[in-house]
């Protein structure tokens, strides 16, 4: 099998936003960066700036997972770092969130970080080392409106990162959730979403727009070898939206 000195992190949905502000801050810290998407023509464009390598990842997709984890283990031998970033970010009222959405969102934002994590966990162990990191949300505390699908899955990611943390040390890795808040991302700023800039901006300690270069240096900390002696965390990212 092929080995590599550098190290190795997989970013899920990378090809834009706060995922693509990621891949770009661990290829600066000198990682070599997976960059999954169903996006794979965006997922391209983040790989080729940071000399990466872009792979086609739907991450509810159990069997595509499998391949791709395959293929990352037979080109590089290893994965240290895994940043599940992909999402739903949808803004629907109670009332309207149909079963099928209600699935697809817990498919994606859930099922998703089940079955990549899963996956990943036996080559991680394998070097002894590894940092796995959740991007959460401070929707999980500051009471968002219309997202309910979302944030249970939110919560949920936390979650796991708590149960998780014991099991994973044993094998020499840590998993923290990072939360933030609202982001200028892509998806936000084309979306619905942009509106909640009016009231959450004035609860901030920064009086500007959170942008994904301003959560990317928290998740390459957390996935560095200096946060070795922290796990089962969650970091809120939000400008001091929330205060805990
Ligand atoms: P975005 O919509 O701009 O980008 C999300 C990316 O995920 C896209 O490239 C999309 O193609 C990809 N994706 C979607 N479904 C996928 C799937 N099934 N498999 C693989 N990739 C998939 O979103 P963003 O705002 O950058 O959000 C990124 C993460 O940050 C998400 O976990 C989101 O919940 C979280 N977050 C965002 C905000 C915010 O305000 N933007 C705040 C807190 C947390
Ligand atoms: C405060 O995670 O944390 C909007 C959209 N507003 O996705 C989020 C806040 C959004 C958020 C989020």
């Amino acid at each position: 099998m092929p080995e590599t000195t550098q190290r190795v992190a997989l970013v899920t949905g990378a090809a834009q936003g706060i995922g693509a502000a990621i891949a770009d801050e661990l290829a600066a810290e000198g990682l070599k960066v997976v960059v999954a998407d169903v996006n794979e023509e965006g997922a391209r464009a983040v790989a080729a700036r940071n000399d990466g390598v872009a792979k086609v990842l739907d991450v509810s997709d159990p069997e595509r997972v499998a391949v791709v984890i395959d293929e990352i283990v037979a080109e590089f031998g290893r994965i240290d770092v895994l940043v599940n970033n992909a999402a739903l970010v949808p803004l629907t009222p109670w009332a309207d969130i149909t079963f099928e959405e209600w699935r697809r969102v817990m498919s994606v934002n859930l099922d998703g970080i089940y079955l990549v994590t899963h996956a990943v966990t036996e080559v991680m162990g394998r070097g002894g080392y590894g940092r796995i990191v959740n991007i959460a949300s401070n929707t999980f505390v500051a009471g968002t409106p219309d997202c309910a699908h979302y944030v249970a899955t939110k919560g949920a990611s936390i979650g796991l990162v708590r149960a998780l943390a014991g099991e994973l040390g044993r094998l020499g890795i840590t998993i923290n959730a990072v939360a933030p808040g609202i982001i200028a991302s892509e998806g936000v700023l084309n979306g619905p979403h942009q509106a909640g800039f009016d009231y959450v901006v004035p609860m901030q300690a920064f009086d500007r727009r959170g942008l994904p270069q301003d959560v990317a240096p928290a998740v390459a900390f957390l996935a560095s070898e200096k946060a070795g002696w922290i796990t089962g965390q969650t970091l809120v990212v939000d400008a001091g939206h929330t205060r805990n």
